[in-house]
């Protein structure tokens, strides 16, 4: 069986020696070496070229090298019914636990205008509000949203989510559907984007929606960058609507040097490190898929390709 590893930002060497350690029996082939075409029957991709995955005959599993599955999704010319699996990693959950709960606090404890009065070595306090009454709002509440929330939760943040369909979180205000949104951003304070991209959420954030919530709100986008309307978040920062913005994904990647993201005084700016895929894990998790296909079990982490995510 040989596997096709598809991606310009992780490194073939280090996923190929982690799914060799894992899979010894596995021939790994790197694009474009692809070798005899009908040998290929799994494909570890990011962001491959549309169409290709249909030129492998014997292709039974497609495999996204992260959580997301947009890069995936864009791709109209998907071989039918081969499967679709995406990484879901303990490390990976922790880590954007992190990052959200990092972003949230400083939007929370003012970390950007102490750290411009310490610039100006300028002795100063702001009044804080506590943590149950500051109300974060998280859109997306599927594997890294629930757990940002409940972090958030045992922080003592007053904690709301929005989902597609209605979830039951402890300690969390749930929101879903359309009918729900305009609710949950009313009453949302800091909100975080951890939404899949699909069609439905493209450019989910918006005038519209930032108009939706309260003066002075601040946004974390750690999702996508095509979930932000980039203008519409600017003019809302410039006209001081949106407090502060954490900004970790963008429309284009790597932020061109002139983004106005880049040098705003309300933004800061992280290179899409959120939440990194572990080759290791990520490697255990695919040989896991690759016996279990083989076994006629079940799949981990099987996309629905209506849905999109
Ligand atoms: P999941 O698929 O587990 O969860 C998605 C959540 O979004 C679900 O709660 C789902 O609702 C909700 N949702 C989807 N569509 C809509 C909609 N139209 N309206 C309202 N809610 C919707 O995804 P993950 O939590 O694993 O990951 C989320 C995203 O995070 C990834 O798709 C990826 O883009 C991004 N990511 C970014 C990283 C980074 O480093 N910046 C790292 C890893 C991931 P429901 O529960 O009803 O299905
Ligand atoms: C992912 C990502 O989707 O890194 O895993 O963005």
């Amino acid at each position: 069986m040989a596997l096709l590893f598809f991606s310009k930002v992780d490194s073939p060497v280090e996923w190929a020696e982690a799914l060799r350690k894992t899979m010894p029996e596995l021939e790994v082939r790197v694009w474009p070496e692809v070798g005899e075409r009908g040998d290929i029957e799994v494909a570890l991709v990011w962001y491959h070229p549309p169409g290709e995955l249909l030129r492998y005959p014997n292709l039974q599993l497609i495999a996204s090298l992260g959580a997301g599955v947009d890069h995936l999704m864009r791709d109209t010319e998907l071989p039918p019914g081969v499967p679709i699996t995406r990484i879901v990693d303990e490390n990976l959950t922790l880590a954007m636990s992190e990052y959200v709960v990092l972003a949230v606090l400083s939007h929370h404890r003012q970390a950007r205008l102490y750290a411009a009065q310490q610039r100006a070595a300028e002795w100063r306090e702001h009044l804080a509000p506590l943590a149950s009454e500051r109300r974060v709002g998280i859109m997306g509440l599927g594997v890294l949203g629930a757990d940002v929330a409940q972090k958030l939760v045992a922080l003592g943040f007053d904690v709301a989510g929005w989902s597609r369909t209605a979830k039951d979180l402890a300690g969390v205000r749930g929101f879903a559907g359309s009918g729900g949104l305009g609710p949950f951003l009313a009453r949302t304070e800091i909100l975080v984007c951890m939404l899949p991209l699909t069609p439905a959420t493209d450019g989910i954030v918006n005038a519209t929606l930032l108009a939706g919530l309260p003066a002075g709100a601040a946004v974390i986008n750690c999702a996508r960058g095509r979930h932000v309307v980039d203008q519409d978040l600017l003019a809302a920062l410039n006209s001081g609507h949106i407090g502060g913005a954490t900004l970790d994904v963008f429309r284009t990647e790597p932020l061109p040097a002139e983004h106005p993201y880049w040098r705003h005084p309300s933004v800061t700016v992280t290179p899409h490190i959120a939440a990194l895929t572990n080759a290791q894990s990520g490697a255990n998790l695919v040989v896991d898929n690759i016996r279990r296909l083989r076994a006629g079990q079940p799949l981990l982490y099987r996309v629905d390709p209506e849905v999109g995510y």
